[in-house]
């Protein structure tokens, strides 16, 4: 009998569905939102505005509808390892590495995706996973309350783990396994209104850092949001506010663009949890909890080093001049400036590509117009015969505000020494080396163009 496994992509389609069936139910906003996005997407996809996206046809489309990202924060290095092992499962391994202590939330994370642009194109699921340094907590006793909470649970179910231990041990699951494995692991990731410490302690953790409470609280890691993916996200802002979900004043990130590039993205308050404390005598005290919230993105270009420091330096300058308030009251001053200054970032595909701050996939526009193969590429882009996709940023963009911040303080070398150590702390949790973001681009780009040259070189043997 030959074993039939189903597919790693398929296993992260299905549990990316699951997920958002489960999550449309707790948090109903989520559901409005994905209702918004889909006519939105439409729109774009039949409109005039398509074509100047130069998407790659099925490839960058067929995914969208389907595209969210999810959030958790574990609380031990050996939670993390597990993850890992489960979402290996389903094909997504760790990607970047992010620090958020710059930005004063006592977390490190990375982000879990697939990796080549066959699976990607597939599904792109990821999931942003933080873990907790509970070494950031700086009164003893609190740390102390708070490592037991975290040592006396179990996120997994034990079908959970035993079926990654198979999955691992076999090379895959059967359709039937894949099945119970999806069902278990959501059980990682729902809400439970149970907590495992008392009010009191609660209510110090949250006095501490929201976020801590967040974490050492509960029984799982609660996926805090799933984001779906617009290609217009201020056409959704609008909508998301016409239907009176909080969409906050100002969209993170880049200014809005002909060609986007990296991540735009705004977020709402979801609701208020209701939660049980346990008290001393067995008795429960109800309480409330914001632990989940909504998010809507739209992706653009991955930019190139080159790309990214130019990115940020403009943002920096955005934000010495204005600091958007939270409660939306500078937010025309503050676009205002973003567009002004990110008019020194060329706003068309050639530009970018022509001065190396994006990646690029090439294709075979029209092989006819070739004089020779082995032209430079800006000589047969300029013969129309070869054509250029933006190769989607597939990465997250937690720090960039916060990062800013720390390099106008003028503690840039020390934040990156730190940056660094907290890096290999993080894979040694982990298990795993952290896979470099820009390398995986690159690689893209230039399979890409091979592929291209060897076609060029075959139609030409043809003729
Ligand atoms: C994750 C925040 C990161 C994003 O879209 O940048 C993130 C968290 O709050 O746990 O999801
Ligand atoms: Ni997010």
């Amino acid at each position: 009998m030959t074993l039939h496994f189903r597919g790693t992509n398929e296993i992260r389609a299905d549990f990316s569905n699951a997920m958002s069936v489960m999550y449309r139910t707790e948090v109903p906003a989520y559901g409005q939102l994905i209702d918004i996005v889909g006519v939105v997407n439409d729109d774009v996809l039949t409109g005039d505005h398509a074509a100047t996206l130069n998407l790659t046809p099925e490839e960058d489309t067929q995914r969208i509808t389907q595209e969210r990202h999810g959030a958790i924060r574990l609380g031990t290095a050996q939670e993390l390892a597990m993850m890992a092992r489960v979402f290996a499962v389903m094909g997504m391994h760790p990607v970047g590495y992010y620090d958020l202590s710059v930005a004063s939330v006592p977390v490190h994370s990375t982000a879990f995706r697939p990796i080549s642009r066959g699976d990607l194109a597939q599904n792109p699921f990821r999931v942003f996973t933080s873990l907790l340094r509970l070494e950031l907590i700086e009164d003893e006793e609190l740390r102390d309350k708070a490592q037991v909470a975290l040592s006396n649970r179990q996120i997994f179910t034990n079908q959970a783990i035993a079926l990654t231990i198979q999955a691992e041990k076999d090379g895959g699951l059967s359709d039937d396994d894949a099945v119970t494995f999806i069902a278990q692991i959501l059980e990682t990731f729902r809400w439970h209104s149970d907590a495992c410490i008392d009010a009191q302690t609660f209510d110090a953790l949250n006095g501490t850092h929201r976020l801590i409470a967040d974490v050492v609280s509960f029984r799982g890691p609660h996926i805090n949001h799933l984001t779906p993916r617009t290609l217009d996200i201020d056409v959704a802002q609008t909508s998301m506010i016409a239907q009176h979900l909080s969409a906050k004043a100002i969209v993170e990130g880049p200014p809005r663009r002909v060609c986007p590039i990296l991540l735009r993205q705004t977020s709402f308050k979801a609701l208020d949890e209701v939660v049980r404390f346990p008290n001393s005598d067995g008795s429960f005290s109800e309480g409330t909890h914001t632990a989940r919230f909504g998010e809507v993105e739209q992706r653009g270009a991955a930019l190139t080093p080159k790309g990214r420091a130019l990115y940020d330096v403009l943002l920096a300058k955005v934000r010495e001049d204005v600091l958007p308030a939270g409660d939306g009251s500078n937010a025309k001053t503050y676009v205002t400036r973003l567009e002004h200054i990110f008019k020194a970032f060329p706003d068309n595909w050639r530009d970018m590509h022509d001065q190396g701050l994006a990646y690029f996939k090439y294709s075979l526009a029209d092989a006819t117009k070739v004089n020779d193969v082995d032209a430079k590429i800006n000589a047969l882009l300029d013969a129309g015969v070869l054509f250029l996709s933006p190769v989607i940023y597939e990465d997250f963009l937690p720090v960039s505000a916060a990062g800013i911040f720390q390099s106008n303080l003028g503690d840039e070398t020390s934040s990156h020494r730190q940056t660094a150590s907290n890096r290999i702390q993080f894979e040694a949790a982990l298990g795993l080396n952290i896979v470099d973001e820009f390398a995986l681009y690159e690689d893209i780009q230039a399979t890409t163009l091979v592929r291209c040259r060897a076609q060029l070189r075959a139609s030409r043997a043809a003729t």
